[in-house]
């Protein structure tokens, strides 16, 4: 008998096609009572597989006494409680590395966009206004004082990036690390020495309104901001205040606090790039999370060691 595996997220067809072959896989979207459902089946189900931006509420954790692992096809935890999982005896698993440079690469590109302007130039020639006007002048991105939060794999992966443009890095963490960039102990410091500050920190309770109404006075009237983590770490109300009140210059957004809801007052912000979170979103890098994912799955079910457990 194939074990039996509740799925909260989608995942790409390839993907799906070796889950349906191996687990009895209920997808949580199909299901018309969801109450009704766990109360039937819940005692069954040995395995959860869920996204990183969606993890798992201990309350329904809590209703799957069967449950062994919650794999998750992403690298972020920060919506599943641990702590939780420990006490009920579940493992955790995720996705890292295999996303690291997509998400980087996203972090560059909402970089260039908002401080180059690319989609209102694009937005220019599309239009056909190129033959009788030209876009205004944008702002340059190269040569400038960088500033990472979280210096993991992703944070290095876009000041590996950032090398080539020249200019200065600098990252906040609670820890300095091995690195040849400078470390500043206070987010205050690094956002007052930063031309374009990056959030690539892992989300946690801890985070949440990290980057506030303080922090985004200090990156100050010509800062960008670009978040590629988690919309948490952004006290929100505090960011389209600051933005539209021009305390900063401008932002670079793929995560939000709530979504797939954006804040409507930046869909007619200039110098405002946004993304409906696709750091990840890459054929190849899906590809690579479902078969990371799929590893973990069938080491636990093997009773092998986890490739890339959290728990
Ligand atoms: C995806 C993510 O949106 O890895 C993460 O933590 O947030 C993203 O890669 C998601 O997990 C895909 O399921």
């Amino acid at each position: 008998m194939p074990e039996k595996l509740l799925q909260l997220c989608g995942v790409l067809p390839a993907t799906q096609a070796v889950l349906d072959a191996r687990y009895d896989v209920s997808r949580w979207t199909g299901i018309a009572d969801p109450d009704a459902w766990l109360s039937e089946h819940g005692a069954t189900v040995r395995a959860v597989v869920t996204g990183g931006h969606l993890g798992i509420e201990t309350a329904m954790a809590e209703r799957l006494p069967s449950l062994g692992i919650v794999a998750i096809n992403g690298v972020g935890y920060d919506r599943v409680d641990l702590d939780a999982m420990r006490r009920l005896g579940v493992r955790v698993t995720n996705t890292p590395d295999v996303l690291t440079d997509d998400v980087a690469d996203l972090a560059i590109a909402l970089m260039l966009n908002v401080m180059r302007q690319l989609p209102a130039a694009e937005r220019h020639v599309r239009d056909g206004l190129w033959p009788t006007s030209q876009p205004s002048l944008a702002r340059r991105a190269s040569g400038l004082r960088y500033g990472i939060v979280g210096l993991g794999r992703i944070g290095q992966g876009i000041a590996a990036r950032l090398a080539g443009f020249g200019g200065s890095i600098a990252y906040t963490g609670p820890n300095p690390k091995q690195s040849a960039h400078r470390y500043h102990a206070k987010l205050h410091d690094l956002a007052a020495a930063s031309d374009v500050l990056f959030i690539a920190t892992a989300a946690s309770g801890a985070t949440r309104g990290l980057v506030d109404a303080s922090v985004l006075e200090a990156l100050g009237p010509q800062g960008v901001l670009i978040n590629v983590a988690r919309g948490s770490i952004i006290d929100e109300p505090a960011l389209v205040e600051a933005l539209a009140t021009h305390k900063i210059w401008g932002a670079g957004l793929d995560v939000f606090d709530d979504e797939p809801n954006a804040p409507e007052a930046l869909f007619t912000m200039a110098n405002v790039s946004l993304a409906p979170h696709v750091g990840s979103a890459t054929a190849e890098t899906r590809d690579a999370m479902g078969k990371l994912m799929l590893e973990n799955l069938d080491a636990f079910f093997a009773n092998a060691d986890l490739p890339t457990a959290v728990v």
